[in-house]
């Protein structure tokens, strides 16, 4: 039996954010089954709380997240790998996805394996000065997993997303930046100020933003008429949102509209 044993993701909710932070700092937050089911959960029940309008990843201690806690034991042919990505991981992954609010990877420090990965599903990257990040995966002989082959090609384009997985060098936060895979560098004790002004930013944003989430991550996997059919479905949704009402009458009132997510 475990006494008093620390949560392994920390969730702490004010004034509309949501913020999941991994905690397992001795091991640089790598990634258990009880981690990648709790941010999952976060996740999910950000959807489910209409009081919930962004959601915060960020990691305890030095680290962000070293991806899959390789002291569980694996060893080639051992493990069930393809069961454990489908119970696991593409559920995490899918959850801050189709969440239809923001996602902000603050990024504290190292970013590996799957933990890149997990920045990457982000909707925003707002990194350290002393954040780093890393493919991993090949380092031990596995390839990139939990979205990493998804996202990176859309992020830095193939020749980049190659050379980074498959070379699987260390690039430190003005090489991040410089690539496109990080919106924003701060000094390292500016991260969290910087991640709470984004994360107010958004949480005053209407309803809208949410479908703007859908159809940006959407669009790269869809030709110009699939794109321009799901567009019209999502400005329905979002013409029949009380924010848009907000909306047109702050614009006809010259006032600031104030909206409420719905
Ligand atoms: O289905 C499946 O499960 C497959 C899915 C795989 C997805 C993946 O994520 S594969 C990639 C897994 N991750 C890695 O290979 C990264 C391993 N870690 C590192 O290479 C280095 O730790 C870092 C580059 C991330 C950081 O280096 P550094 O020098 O800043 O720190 P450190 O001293 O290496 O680590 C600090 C401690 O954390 C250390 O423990 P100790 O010696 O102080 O007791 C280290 O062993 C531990 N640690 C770091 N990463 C992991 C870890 N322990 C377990 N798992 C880790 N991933």
């Amino acid at each position: 039996m475990v006494i008093g044993a620390a949560p392994v993701v920390l969730t702490a909710s004010e004034a509309g954010v949501l913020t999941l932070t991994l905690n397992r700092p001795e091991v640089l937050n790598g990634l258990t089954d009880e981690v990648l089911d709790a941010v999952a959960a976060g996740c999910h029940d950000a959807a489910a709380d209409a009081a919930v309008r962004v959601v915060v990843i960020t990691g305890a201690g030095r680290g962000f997240c070293s991806g899959q806690d390789l002291r569980g034991g694996f060893e080639a042919g051992d493990a069930d790998i393809r069961g454990h990505l489908h119970e696991h991981y593409v559920p995490m992954i899918r959850a801050i996805r189709d969440l239809e609010k923001p996602v902000i990877a603050s990024i504290n420090g190292v970013a590996a394996g799957a933990g890149m990965s997990l920045a990457l599903a982000a909707d925003f990257r707002v990194a350290g000065e002393s954040a780093t990040f890393i493919q991993a995966f090949v380092r031990i002989g596995l390839v990139p997993d939990a979205g990493s082959s998804y996202f990176l090609p859309r992020l830095v384009g193939t020749a980049k997303a190659l050379e980074l997985a498959m070379l699987g060098e260390t690039i430190d936060s003005a090489e991040a930046l410089r690539v496109g895979l990080v919106h924003r560098v701060v000094p390292d004790e500016d991260l969290s100020h910087a991640t709470h002004d984004l994360a107010a930013r958004l949480a005053r944003g209407p309803r809208s933003a949410g479908l703007i989430k859908q159809l940006i991550n959407q669009s790269l996997d869809h030709d110009l008429s699939s794109q321009l059919a799901r567009e019209e479905e999502a400005q329905v949704l979002a013409a029949e949102s009380d924010d848009f009402t907000a909306g047109v009458a702050g614009f006809i009132s010259k006032r600031a509209p104030e909206f409420t997510g719905h």
